[in-house]
């Protein structure tokens, strides 16, 4: 049965985009459906696949994963040839407390900064909750490449479930000009040459749907 992925607007959704650069990073083939956001029938349409009204969901025949995080567990547990997380045991645990801590933190960012794919490189103030959010997002990811990272340009080397949930802010740190330390463009700059990045934001270009709110911040 053909694994079905229901997303919003690639344009502006970070959660969506997590488990979308995961399968497609790792070639696991997918169908994909893509609901318009801020539309009248934007709700009832994805409540038709999502009990939370919200993107992204997964749909495995019967069964519907919703969760973003939820999802790339259910498919490191589909398809166990594929190293989604890292393979070292330490290294994994590592890993799930990053996505962990991306996937219930750093509101500041998330607030100031939202994900927007089509936006020209403009710099933006940040303020002090949002920088601390960007000082400790450099801090994890510096640890995460110094212990583990040798083995290529990724937080644990190769692409992971890890780079996954973090690929959204990768685009915040460009788009909105953050100063970061040399590592962490070089981190960046490896996340946005991957051919799954880069299909995403053609993806992107390719919608015709705009929302002010999104494009003007
Ligand atoms: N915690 C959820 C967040 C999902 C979420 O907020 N999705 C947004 C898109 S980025 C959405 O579906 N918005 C549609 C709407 O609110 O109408 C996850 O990890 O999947």
């Amino acid at each position: 049965m053909t694994l079905r992925l229901v997303i919003v607007n690639k344009a502006y959704s970070s959660w969506s985009l997590r488990p979308w650069i995961t399968m497609t990073h790792f070639g696991i083939p997918f169908e994909e459906t893509v609901i318009p956001m801020n539309r009248p029938e934007t709700r009832g349409e994805i409540m038709k696949f999502s009990p939370t009204g919200k993107c992204p969901a997964l749909i495995d025949g019967d069964t519907t994963v919703w969760e973003s995080l939820a999802i790339i567990e259910y498919l490191a547990e589909s398809f166990p040839d594929l190293a989604l997380w890292p393979r070292d045991k330490a290294a994994r645990a590592l890993a799930r407390c990053l996505a962990n801590e991306m996937h219930g933190g750093f509101q500041a960012l998330r607030n100031h900064c939202p994900t927007q794919f089509l936006r020209p490189v403009r710099k933006k103030a940040l303020n002090e909750a949002v920088a601390a959010d960007v000082a400790r997002i450099e801090a994890a990811w510096g640890d995460a490449r110094a212990r583990y990272g040798a083995g290529g340009p990724f937080l644990f080397g190769a692409f992971t479930a890890a780079d996954a949930m973090f690929a959204p802010v990768v685009n915040r740190f460009h788009t909105y000009d953050v100063e970061v330390s040399a590592a962490t463009r070089a981190y960046m700059a490896a996340i946005m040459a991957l051919p799954a990045w880069k299909a995403w934001i053609a993806g992107a270009e390719g919608e015709p749907w705009r929302i002010d709110y999104y494009d003007q911040v």
